[in-house]
């Protein structure tokens, strides 16, 4: 699966904590863009949907959540509650979001400016795309 799970950088002294993320040291790619979910009730889940080609690092910036991650073979739930922590998915994966806490804030860095054409969302044609990418 093309998904990995990330330490940043961090610095933290008696009055608090700082991470920082650097361009082309941390994140491989470009960022394109900078999104974020948030307000996000309870029980409620997101996302259902697979891209194309691009790459993302997801960092639950407050609070924390729960990803599933299917390659279409394996499935993979990862928790997100640290804000030193990123989740880079490729893409390829599809991806769901659940188990928002209260005031939970999901920050993502994109390599690619926002394309409808590059999502799968309905799981049937991911399935048809990942096998039809394998053959
Ligand atoms: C992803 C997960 C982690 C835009 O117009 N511009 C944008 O940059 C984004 C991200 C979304 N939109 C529109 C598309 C929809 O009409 O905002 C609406 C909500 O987007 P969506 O339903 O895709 O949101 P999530 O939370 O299900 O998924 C988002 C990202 O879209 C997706 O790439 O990987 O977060």
């Amino acid at each position: 699966m093309d998904v990995k799970k990330i330490e940043f950088n961090q610095r933290n002294n008696t009055t608090g904590k700082l991470t920082f993320l650097e361009a082309k040291r941390d994140i491989p790619f470009e960022i394109k863009r900078i999104y974020y979910v948030y307000d996000v009730a309870k029980g409620e889940r997101r996302g259902f949907h697979a891209h194309k080609e691009l790459e993302q690092y997801l960092i639950c910036i407050h609070g924390g959540c729960t990803i599933l991650l299917d390659d279409g073979l394996e499935k993979e739930n990862v928790l997100l509650n640290n804000p030193s922590e990123g989740l880079y998915v490729g893409p390829g994966t599809w991806r769901e979001m659940y188990g928002f806490s209260e005031g939970a804030v999901l920050l993502v860095l994109a390599s690619e400016y926002y394309d409808e054409a590059d999502y799968i969302r309905d799981y049937s044609q991911f399935k048809r795309y990942i096998t039809d990418k394998e053959a």
